[in-house]
């Protein structure tokens, strides 16, 4: 399957003319939204620049009712100042706003003596205080702000002190509001935790399928939860979600994720910005979810603290790893203009001797045999990413003007200016996306002035709209070595040598690899259930291993008729490293092996030594 589709992109990219393709948005900029509230910083105008330059285009902010209104109609004017500045800067840079209502001041609370902040997670006493309230903050920000969400996780006790029933009155009365204001106004319910701390807090029978069978369905446009977890955990959330609405006849609803994010405590970047990658994946396979928010955009201390380290930059504002992922989760693009030098993971360098690049109208043009060099950021993509991902795709849109041409050049394993291809013009007047397809790109900043490609305008001047850069996305990899690279799937480690999946770290044949040594052990995966799951039957995996002997390697998959289905690799002593690849039609990655896994590599019961360096499944 996998080599068909090889054969296909060389033949799209050497021997075709240049096709167009659709052009790509880097990121999906009206899907993936940030969690983060600017009002509580003084320098939110940087942190809104920088969430700018992700190219993000809408964030949840709370902006707290016990701050608001201090007391029945008096209103606090420095934080309704600073509130007022932060919608006017997001709606200049037309970043949408979803504003989250809630929560109740203590001269409102129905509890007001509790201690802070849990009497603020009482119902009002009087409903009419919510009410005016509602009306007070919609008017106020009317044309500005059209999404409000009511209230914050009311499934979880530390949000939500009352009941089912009164919630549904909270969001009630906020709906009729809000409408009231403006007929424009979108309501979403309450982003649901799913978390109680109870094994039932999400399906049928719980805080959601009550709310329903109250009447609340008539008072949401959107239906909203939180996604916490590992994919398994996250699949099984969104279907017990759609098992209570399917129940109360409402699947047609939209459905937001207003939190997404990765709960690590310390300084698991590497993890995290794989989540990202992660979450973006699986939610997009469900058509009816809309839009999913990152919780959140800034780390909030340097303790440990988990609630401190769901940030994709730092307190200090500098960009994590994880920023970088964001910023590129469908491909990482350069947009031109006044934004060229914000664009994070990928931008235009201007510094090199012989670029000649002159912004026009938001777009760019190079000068006839002139130069346009890009840096790709090093923390997305990095020589190949040491073999994780070793295909990319760059997509350039360019005025098909003229009967010019215009190459690109990149940093590839055996040259630091190789020819992807050379476009000629056929000045159709139209815009046109090209995409190259890299095999053996290097990206390792070794063009002028540290740039890993650049285009040339070879004859004729060039005009570009757009460049994005995309990494495959149709393979799960990883990479084993002492410290292994991983993606969409992670092998179990144990340093334990009674455990079956403990594997040692050695070099051989010039390659660090992992030792499967001796009958009883074996190289455990477990397969991101958002990348390939029960029922996605045709997959290739494919295995590098050391040719080492004349025995076999045993590989061993989760399939439909076993959890252990054999192939096999038979060596045959050259002592070199080979690749084998199998198009299995029976794969049913259910995490039903030891382990949860979904796949394990053994030395076939023989006595022998294996050594594994790369595992892959392509879809
Ligand atoms: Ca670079
Ligand atoms: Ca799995
Ligand atoms: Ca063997």
């Amino acid at each position: 399957m996998q080599a068909k589709k090889w054969v296909w992109i060389l033949f799209l990219s050497l021997i075709l003319a240049f096709s167009a393709v659709q052009p790509v948005a880097a990121v999906d900029s009206d899907y993936f939204g940030i969690v983060e509230h600017p009002h509580r910083y003084t320098d939110y105008s940087d942190l809104i620049d920088q969430i700018e330059a992700t190219q993000t285009k809408w964030i949840r902010i709370s902006p707290d009712w016990n701050a608001i209104e201090t007391a029945k109609g008096v209103y606090n004017s420095t934080f309704l100042d600073r509130l007022d500045d932060i919608v006017d800067q997001l709606h200049a840079k037309d970043i949408k706003i979803l504003f989250i209502l809630g929560f109740t001041p203590s001269w409102a609370s129905s509890n007001p003596t509790a201690p802070f902040p849990d009497r603020t997670r009482y119902k009002p006493a009087n409903w009419s205080d919510w009410e005016d309230y509602v009306q007070f903050i919609a008017t106020r920000y009317q044309g500005k702000v059209t999404d409000w969400e009511v209230w914050n996780e009311p499934d979880h006790w530390g949000f939500w002190k009352d009941s089912v029933a009164d919630y549904k009155t909270l969001l009630e009365k906020a709906y009729i509001q809000l409408k009231n204001v403006d007929p424009g106004n979108r309501v979403l319910m309450a982003g649901l935790a799913l978390n109680d701390g109870t094994q039932d807090s999400y399906g049928l029978n719980t805080f959601f399928d009550s709310l329903l069978a109250n009447g609340a369905g008539d008072y949401m446009d959107v239906v909203n939860y939180h996604a916490y977890g590992s994919s398994a955990n996250l699949i099984a959330k969104y279907n017990g979600m759609m098992d209570v609405l399917n129940k109360h006849g409402l699947s047609g609803k939209d459905i937001w994720v207003t939190e997404t994010g990765y709960r690590n405590s310390g300084d698991k970047e590497s993890p995290k910005a794989n989540f990202v990658d992660e979450t973006y994946l699986l939610h997009k396979q469900f058509s009816n979810i809309k839009r999913i928010f990152w919780y959140n955009y800034r780390r909030t201390g340097t303790t440990g603290a988990v609630e401190e380290n769901f940030g994709l930059a730092d307190a200090g504002l500098n960009p994590l790893k994880a920023l970088y992922y964001y910023q590129a989760a469908n491909g990482a693009q350069s947009f031109f203009g006044d934004q060229t030098e914000n664009a994070l993971t990928l931008y235009v360098n201007d510094s090199p001797h012989d670029s000649g690049i002159t912004p026009v109208s938001g777009n760019m043009k190079v000068t006839e045999d002139q130069y346009m060099y890009f840096k790709i950021n090093d923390n997305w993509l990095y020589q190949t990413n040491e073999g994780l991902d070793p295909l990319v795709y760059i997509d350039v849109t360019y005025l098909d003007d003229g009967t010019g041409r215009w190459r690109l050049h990149y940093d590839a394993q055996s040259n630091a200016y190789k020819n992807a291809g050379t476009v000629t013009k056929s000045n159709s007047q139209t815009w046109i996306t090209q995409s190259f397809a890299l095999t053996d790109a290097k990206f390792s900043n070794s063009q002028n002035a540290g740039s890993d490609f650049r285009i040339w305008a070879e004859l004729g001047d060039l005009t570009v709209k757009s460049v994005t850069v995309r990494k495959e996305d149709n393979a799960a990899r990883a990479i084993l070595q002492t410290e292994n690279k991983q993606k969409l799937m992670e092998q179990v480690l144990s340093t334990d040598p009674a455990m079956e999946s403990y594997t040692t770290v050695e070099t051989v044949g010039g390659l660090t690899a992992r030792r499967i040594g001796g009958n009883t052990k074996y190289a455990y995966f477990r397969v991101s259930d958002a990348f390939a799951r029960a029922g996605n039957t045709n997959l290739t995996i494919g295995v590098q291993y050391f040719d080492e002997g004349t025995d076999s390697i045993r590989i061993q998959y989760n399939s439909t008729g076993s959890n252990y289905q054999n192939v096999y690799i038979a060596k045959t002593g050259t002592n070199t490293w080979k690749t084998a690849q199998f198009a299995v039609t029976n794969a049913n990655f259910s995490n039903l092996q030891n382990y949860s896994a979904d796949l394990r590599i053994g030395n076939n019961y023989d006595g022998s030594v294996e050594y594994i360096r790369m595992v892959e499944i392509i879809r």
